[in-house]
């Protein structure tokens, strides 16, 4: 089991760094940190002395509860008119015979195969193809909502909503209330990367720009729809631009309140036009997951995805302030498989991740969508 060093621990070694000292002594008093600070701990903070920090927040905010929910993924194509550098997955138009188009038939089989089955969440995520339109989504959503009104539908990020709504000549407003009314009840964080300009013009230089991911999102949350915010991050961005990402989503949230958890993407390198960069250290991923812990303060939940860091980075996460661990997921993602990571079915049964959580001395809680406890795994801890 990995277990940080107290807070307490902290303050009172000697010879710590005069600035460290103080942002440890603002966690100590739930006092916020700066950008400037943020980017001290970037470029000072240990892992150790990072982690301390993170799990003391984590634990404030969660006691040892670590969430996780039971969903399934539908990625209706991987054929995409945008061509992010950083992607494995997307195939342009001119060559859709070598990906896949999914008809709402074929959508519609996949739900009835969880017939039965206890999930409680469908994520639906995809290339944006050209032909694929409002309209069509909207017929999906009815179709999936008819059929199992219970199921909580999370759907498409603000790239495919922007390239949607556009396409149909709507208000960012007008798109997503149509959305909305279909049945779609939240959005993943997907397409957010890199905010600042400097770095967004080299990775994805053609998909909606900071700005428009953050008016979606906020549009969102003025409908009283939750949504969640990503980071892809270890590629070629700089300190700097992880500060700024961060803290225009934690400044969103201060005024709207409707993120339900940060994501951060490790970035994968095989098989796409950024394949040369070195992928981050483990220990540069946890020292990241500490970070945006300790500066994201009006997040309540920090989410490690497991299908994309793999299963063992995702279990020491949860020492470095990560609380939820995603889904147990059928093999239905392709996203990083394609990419390179370690899971190339990533499915999990409930079992498996709830031992996962159990062994490094947690509480595994399955949650709904929007963080309803669900089942409080007590008993299973180690
Ligand atoms: O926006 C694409 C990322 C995202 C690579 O909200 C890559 O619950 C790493 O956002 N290496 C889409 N990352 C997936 C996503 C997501 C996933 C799970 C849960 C949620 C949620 C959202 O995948 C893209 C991009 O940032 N991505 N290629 C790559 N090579
Ligand atoms: Fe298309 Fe998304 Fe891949 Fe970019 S990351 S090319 S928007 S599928």
């Amino acid at each position: 089991m990995v277990s940080p060093l107290s807070l307490s621990a902290i303050l009172q070694q000697s010879g710590l760094d005069k600035e460290l000292l103080l942002i440890a002594e603002k966690v100590s008093k739930s006092e916020r940190i700066t950008e400037a600070e943020c980017l001290v701990l970037f470029r000072k903070g240990e892992v150790g002395f990072l982690g301390a920090l993170a799990n003391h927040i984590a634990e404030q905010l969660h006691g040892g509860k670590v969430y996780f929910n039971r969903n399934f993924h539908i990625e209706p194509t991987n054929v995409c008119v945008f061509t992010c550098n950083f992607c494995s997955y997307s195939r342009q138009y001119k060559n859709r015979d070598e990906g896949w188009e999914l008809s709402i038939e074929q959508m519609m089989d996949m739900v009835h195969k969880y017939d039965g089955q206890p999930v409680t969440e469908v994520h639906i995520v995809g290339g944006v193809h050209p032909k694929m339109n409002l309209e069509f989504f909207c017929e999906l959503i009815r179709k999936i909502k008819a059929h199992r009104p219970d199921l909580h539908i999370k759907g498409f990020t603000a790239v495919e909503l922007d390239y949607m709504f556009r396409k149909a000549k709507l208000t960012v407003y007008e798109g997503l209330k149509k959305l909305n009314d279909a049945g779609l009840q939240s959005m993943p964080g997907g397409g957010a990367e890199i905010f600042h300009p400097e770095v967004r013009n080299e990775i994805c230089a053609d998909k909606v720009d900071g700005d428009g991911w953050l008016l979606i999102h906020e549009t969102a949350h003025t409908l009283g729809m939750h949504t969640n915010a990503t980071m892809l991050y270890g590629h070629i961005e700089k300190y700097e631009h992880r500060v700024d990402h961060m803290s225009r989503l934690r400044s969103l949230q201060d005024k709207t309140g409707g993120f339900n958890c940060f994501i951060p993407l490790k970035f994968r390198n095989k098989d796409n036009d950024m394949s040369h960069i070195a992928e981050s250290t483990i220990i540069e991923d946890l020292r990241l997951y500490a970070i945006a812990r300790i500066f994201m303060d009006n997040f309540r939940n920090l989410k490690a995805y497991w299908p994309m860091l793999g299963r063992q980075t995702a279990q020491l996460t949860l020492s470095f302030g990560v609380n939820d661990l995603d889904g147990t997921i059928d093999d239905t993602t392709k996203i990083y498989s394609m990419a390179g990571s370690e899971e190339q079915v990533p499915s999990m049964s409930t079992e498996t991740l709830c031992d996962l959580i159990s062994a490094v001395g947690r509480i595994p809680v399955e949650r709904d969508t929007l963080y309803n406890e669900i089942k409080v795994y007590e008993e299973e801890v180690a």
